[in-house]
């Protein structure tokens, strides 16, 4: 699609909406201008393709098709059949699986249904804290993962604020896991998947690895994939991978039935067939080689955002990145995550507050800033821009002037013209 398109295809869409309900569509007009105006650097989110939108705004929301392709409890389910095969098999081949479940509506769900597959109430399974870059599903005391199992954290080192493997390697001897839990949503650096297997391995557990942040560097290799060595592989399908908002879960074929059981019925009943369909998109998008160059440049910006950032003076979290993300680390007597987000987004900067390793802030409230290129590359930013970005982002953090804070909004405003977005 052109600009001009595009542009015709959002009035249309708006304008549906606005004749139903001119409030909902005031708010959906506002969110488009928003991520067309603003600078988008929240490591979790992307823009997905009209084609990707399109899906999910389809017919297909309108059909119950609980069960799987040709075994369903509904009738009427043979063209959501051909999506839903279209998106497991296109699944298959990006990710080298042998089996692909893309039932699950988000990656809680998906990292639920293994969990449901693999372990009794009352088990241990391991997860990396979610201070130390986990994710709160990975075994919180305040999600259901930590309110089912006897959870044991895993922690990165004080030094390097890398993975202490070492210590999880002890850790899993004394406590024997039944399953380890590895992958982040706010770890930096890559992770050792083969060695995580091993030590699982080596202790009787079994692994999972949701790798919802980093799903588009392993579909293209530029991550080393977990897929030959765990047993599970979860992930979203909106962040890296740019597709719709949901989940899915990749096993051995010999682990294919009970997974798909845990799914449903075990988690879930109806999937959201649209949402499925879009995903057969989205991974039809990542299966070309355009897609590949996109993660190669989101890499590239990555690289270059940190590195002019710590020019600048900033400390990043295990000394810089090899992902798509980052963390400031704004230390102990700094401003907080807090904070700086409010400031940033003062200035249409979009980040999120994060807690850092070993931060005595509890995580509403964070000493650190988690900041990642994947939407600021999807609108066709290069490093230019990203040493620009960085020198905006110091500017608003480096004082309280609102004045200075107003400023930067309206270089970042200028910046995102120049890179067209929705329309
Ligand atoms: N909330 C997501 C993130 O921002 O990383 C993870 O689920």
């Amino acid at each position: 699609m052109n600009q001009h398109e595009r542009t015709a295809f959002f009035s249309i869409l708006e304008t549906a909406v606005r004749q139903a309900d001119p409030e909902v569509a005031a708010a959906l007009g506002n969110e488009r201008r928003r991520e067309n105006d603003g600078l988008e650097l929240i490591a979790s989110e992307n823009f997905v393709s009209p084609a990707v939108l399109a899906a999910m705004g389809s017919v297909m929301t309108n059909k119950y098709a609980e069960g799987y392709p040709a075994k369903r409890y509904y009738g009427g389910c043979e063209f959501v059949d051909v999506a839903e095969e279209l998106a497991r098999n296109r699944a298959k081949q990006l990710f080298g699986c042998d089996h692909a479940n893309v039932q699950p509506h988000s990656g809680a769900q998906a990292n639920m249904s293994v969990y449901l597959a693999t372990c009794q109430p009352g088990d241990v399974i391991f997860g990396m804290d979610l201070s130390h870059g986990g994710h709160l599903t990975h075994g919180h005391p305040l999600n259901y993962s930590g309110k089912t199992f006897k959870v044991v954290p895993y922690l990165v080192r004080q030094d390097t604020e890398t993975i202490d493997y070492d210590a999880l390697r002890d850790l899993a001897k004394q406590h024997r896991p039944k399953l380890i839990v590895c992958g982040a949503s706010a770890y930096p650096r890559t992770i050792d998947f083969t060695l995580i297997a091993d030590i699982a391995h080596e202790s009787g557990a079994m692994v999972m690895a949701d790798i919802a942040h980093i799903a588009g560097m392993v579909a293209v290799g530029m991550h080393p994939s977990p897929v030959p060595h765990c047993e599970y592989v979860t992930t979203t399908t909106h962040k890296t991978l740019r597709g719709p908002r949901g989940g899915m879960v990749m096993c051995k074929s010999e682990l294919a039935e009970a997974l798909d059981k845990a799914v449903f019925p075990g988690v879930q009943g109806g999937p959201l067939m649209h949402i499925i369909a879009a995903k057969a998109v989205a991974f039809a998008e990542a299966l070309q080689p355009s897609y590949r160059e996109y993660i190669a440049k989101l890499l590239e910006n990555a690289k270059v955002l940190c590195a002019s950032l710590q020019e600048l003076g900033w400390r990043m979290v295990s000394g810089g990145t090899d992902t798509h993300l980052m963390l400031i680390n704004l230390g102990a007597d700094g401003i907080s995550g807090k904070k700086a987000e409010d400031r940033l987004g003062k200035a249409g900067i979009t980040v999120n507050k994060n807690t850092v390793p070993f931060d005595t802030r509890k995580p509403y409230i964070g000493s650190g800033v988690r900041i990642g290129t994947p939407a600021v590359t999807t609108r066709g930013m290069g490093p230019n821009e990203m040493k620009a970005i960085a020198k905006l982002i110091d500017r608003v953090l480096r004082t309280e002037d609102e004045t200075v804070w107003a400023q930067v909004k309206g270089e970042v405003e200028a910046l995102a013209k120049a890179f067209p977005l929705y329309g």
